[in-house]
């Protein structure tokens, strides 16, 4: 399809997750450039028809979605039984991972219903208990390069919480907190705040793209570039649905004393065991309220950014970040990349600059970033000072001290530097400005999807350079392309190494399924862990925190069983497999073809709560 018969994004005047009007040129350009790499038609008719859930007949399951359908009203009950679309970020789908490792029609889902109010989502949750239906809640269903939307229970109720429930309940300068619903995008927060005239007051933190839900992405312990970055950090107060049959609502913290409203986002504990952590990567609730603190503007900020020729200059790198990010020096989490991204992100497919087989050679890398604006190097960090100029000339100038002992260092003036480049994105970003830039990588393979190899470290140079090499070597091995971030957080880095695959290319995704499980067991080997991770990959990873022989697994499958006795809330999540699921092969530990277990029990146990 041209560029031109695309349909328009949706606005933010449109749809809960449409784009703010600031940002449609850009998505406009984002989305033809996405649909001049698609190879194959966008949709496709599910050739194994409604994805009906184990454990119930087709007629006793439609039976139960007409009195779901009475429930809720018709029009926000839709059964998932003729056809697919893929679509693209800002038009994502509710109904199935559209960067699937396995087939699409694995991780998929049987309906969709759309919650309007706490007590429907109740009567969703009393439902599912009655018929023995999985649910899977999500928000806005963007986590892509980790499942997106879609359940790991192929055939489960998809609950699309953020079309109905996306309102901000409250902004509040004085305590520099904000209450919201589960369709609250970062555009919108921002274009809210902006909006009632609080810019110069408020910031929000943003991750690398701003169409994710605000609540959704901290359940999932998303990270953001301002010096709030760690997002679950950040937050303040939930309110809960348990998924047992009694659908109890909870609020969490100050929000259990009823009355304390105006302490519920100023102070995250409240009295007694602090129950959050429980709630986040998980499946033992359904998050309806998140109250979030927000950052007071910190009357300016700098964008700068620092390249680095040599490979070999990473350890030493990240032995000089340490100390000055400890010491809020260095004040976001910032970014330090790898040259292949960086070219990745100027949007090009790679068969713009190489068409052979393999891994792209590093020659042909460097070659190409010499006719760029910003010219050759091998590592670049993005970073922000904050503040009058004054104290951000204080902290850039102990910066500057310390990144000039590396030799062939150069400091990028961004005045010398055009403004479509991705400098200015990530400046944006850090400043917290939602952007859209980042998804121009994806148009890296045709019909580009990608998946996140995801590890903790500490940072240090050593670890860095181990998790750099094995990541190398894996990808060699499987002639995948290697476009590292390192992440920096206070105290640890996420590496992010996103794989980007030809979603039509079954071989391609077996290489990458193949290059992701290796990385996770060599980093594991090591001592180091993923932070998040796609669904096919969760019982993979949970396996890997296993210390004490799995002790924590079977602590978490105690408070599964307690909470969820029926086992309907998003089985398998984060590798947490409900009683009825349990030692019937649902375990996805790599090579498989379908997704699916050995059946269920027929039962269910009686719940106290
Ligand atoms: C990105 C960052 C992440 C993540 C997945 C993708 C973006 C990379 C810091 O966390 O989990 C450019």
């Amino acid at each position: 399809m041209s560029r031109d018969s695309l349909p328009q994004t949706p606005t933010l005047s449109d749809a809960h997750s449409g784009i703010p009007d600031r940002l449609l040129p850009k998505a406009t350009h984002a989305k033809s450039l996405i649909y001049n790499g698609k190879t194959t038609p966008d949709s496709h008719k599910l050739e194994r028809g409604l994805p009906i859930p184990q454990g119930i007949s087709r007629p006793k399951f439609l039976a139960a979605i007409d009195e779901l359908k009475a429930a809720l009203g018709p029009e926000h009950v839709v059964l998932n039984e003729k056809e697919i679309t893929n679509g693209w970020y800002m038009e994502h789908p509710n109904t199935h991972d559209m960067m699937p490792l396995l087939d699409s029609e694995e991780f998929i889902a049987s309906a969709i219903t759309y919650p309007g109010s706490v007590t429907d989502v109740q009567t969703t949750i009393r439902w599912a208990n009655h018929h023995l239906i999985p649910l899977h809640p999500i928000s806005l269903g963007r986590n892509l390069g980790y499942g997106g939307s879609a359940p790991r229970v192929r055939g489960a109720v998809t609950l699309d919480l953020g079309k109905r429930m996306n309102r901000i309940l409250a902004i509040n300068p004085d305590d520099y907190t904000c209450l919201v619903e589960p369709g609250v995008t970062y555009y919108a927060l921002y274009e809210e705040i902006q909006r009632r005239g609080l810019g110069d007051k408020l910031c929000i933190d943003v991750p690398d793209l701003g169409g994710g839900s605000v609540l959704g992405n901290a359940l999932d312990r998303g990270v953001g570039y301002t010096p709030y970055g760690d997002h679950w950090a950040a937050h303040s107060g939930l309110e809960v649905v348990l998924p047992s049959p009694s659908a109890l609502v909870v609020r969490t913290g100050m929000g259990a004393l009823p009355g304390a409203e105006n302490t519920w986002q100023a102070f995250p504990y409240g009295f007694g065991p602090y129950s959050d952590g429980i709630f986040s990567q998980s499946n033992y609730g359904v998050v309806t309220k998140m109250g979030m603190t927000l950052m007071p503007n910190p009357g300016g900020c700098e964008g700068f950014m620092y390249t680095f020729q040599r490979e070999g200059d990473l350890a030493v790198l990240m032995e000089i970040i340490r100390p000055l990010r400890i010491a809020n020096v260095l004040e976001n989490v910032a970014q330090l990349r790898h040259c292949l991204q960086t070219l990745a992100v100027r949007g090009r497919p790679r068969s713009a600059y190489f068409t052979g087989e393999g891994a792209m050679p590093e020659g042909v890398v460097h070659e190409e970033l010499k006719k760029t604006p910003v010219g050759d190097f091998t590592w670049v960090y993005y970073g922000m000072a904050y503040g009058p100029p004054q104290i951000r000339k204080y902290k850039l100038d102990i910066v500057d001290a310390e990144f000039r002992k590396i030799e062939g260092y150069r400091k990028i003036d961004p005045a010398t530097l055009p403004k479509e480049e991705y400098f200015w994105s990530r400046d944006k970003i850090a400043a917290g400005i939602p952007d859209l830039e980042e998804l121009a990588w994806v148009n890296w393979m045709p019909n580009g999807a990608h998946i996140a190899f995801s590890p903790i470290a500490p940072i240090r140079g050593v670890d860095a350079e181990r998790l750099w090499d094995l990541a190398k070597r894996r990808h060699a091995e499987n002639g995948l392309d290697l476009m590292p971030a390192f992440c920096v957080g206070l105290r640890e880095m996420h590496l992010i190494v996103e794989i980007v695959f030809d979603a039509k290319d079954g071989g391609m995704r077996k290489r990458a399924e193949k290059c992701l499980r290796d990385m996770i067991d060599d980093a594991a080997k090591l001592g180091y862990g993923e932070y998040r991770t796609h669904l096919a990959l969760m019982d993979q990873v949970a396996g890997t925190y296993n210390w004490n022989d799995g002790a924590l697994m079977e602590m978490n499958n105690k408070l599964k069983d307690a909470l969820d006795p029926n086992g309907i809330l998003a089985p398998g999540r984060c590798g947490i497999w409900p009683a009825r699921y349990r030692n019937r092969g649902w375990e996805l530990k790599g090579g498989e073809t379908s997704s699916e277990g050995d059946g269920v029990a027929p039962n269910a146990a009686v719940s106290k709560i």
